[in-house]
């Protein structure tokens, strides 16, 4: 369908671009990378690429074991040549909104290991400050034991609602892939905030394990339309 076709022509068009052989690639979760991995494997086939690529999630994990890939770690390799995922949202400075698919742990530190991080999306995503179209909050992947006080805290100095994250198909929270919880703090986005900021000082609550704020991160990312076509940002 036409979402689809943005998250797939975004997908292809990084990897046509920025895959080559011998690299070391951060592979993100969620539903755009499925089809940067598709392609990716299509490309080692045809081309005979040599590639390692460090899964985000168990979801990435099962990505790169299904299509053939080598899987590699960060003990093995520290050093990436290149991350590539989705986001939520990406606003006018490149800063992104993640963690939808609940998995903003393992890709910061990975995205972070990366000497370069491509973020990929269909045009949905494509905003002009945070907030302005994804209006599910900012996720934040707290310790379980503390998710009350750090809720409170985020509210009386942040204001906006910070809400746990409840699972559909099984009772209780989202337990993520680290055995943590996740909060989803709906924020003013009419206000003016200084994210980089808000990112630090979230990461200083104690009980936080960090938050789907990446600022400063992304060197490019790729808007694919319905009509297959790519815009970039840099
Ligand atoms: O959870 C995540 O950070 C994912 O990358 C998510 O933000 C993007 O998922 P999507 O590609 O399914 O929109």
């Amino acid at each position: 369908d036409a979402v689809n076709a943005g998250k797939k022509a975004a997908a292809i068009r990084v990897v046509d671009e920025l895959v080559k052989t011998d690299q070391v690639l951060g592979i993100g979760s969620g539903s755009t990378i499925v089809f940067a991995v598709e392609h990716i494997a299509e490309r080692v086939k045809s081309e005979g690429l040599k590639l390692t690529c460090v899964p985000t999630s168990f979801q990435a994990r099962q990505l790169i074991l299904e299509h053939g890939l080598t899987l590699g770690d960060l003990e093995n390799f520290p050093k990436l040549d290149l991350a590539i995922d989705g986001a939520d949202e990406v606003d006018s400075e490149l800063n992104c909104i993640k963690g939808g698919g609940g998995c903003l742990a393992q890709e910061k530190v990975v995205a972070s290991c990366a000497k370069k991080f491509a973020v990929i999306a269909d045009d949905r995503k494509d905003s002009s400050h945070l907030g302005q179209n994804w209006h599910k909050g900012i996720p934040i992947e707290v310790l379980p034991f503390a998710y009350v006080p750090v809720m409170q805290k985020i509210k009386t100095t942040y204001g906006g609602v910070p809400a746990l994250r409840m699972a559909q198909s099984k009772a209780g929270p989202v337990v993520t892939d680290n055995g943590n919880f996740l909060l989803d703090w709906k924020f003013d986005a009419e206000k003016k905030w200084d994210w980089n900021l808000i990112n630090t000082e979230l990461n200083l609550i104690p009980g936080v394990v960090d938050t789907g704020l990446f600022i400063h991160m992304a060197f490019k990312a790729y808007f694919g339309t319905s009509q297959g076509s790519v815009s970039t940002r840099t």
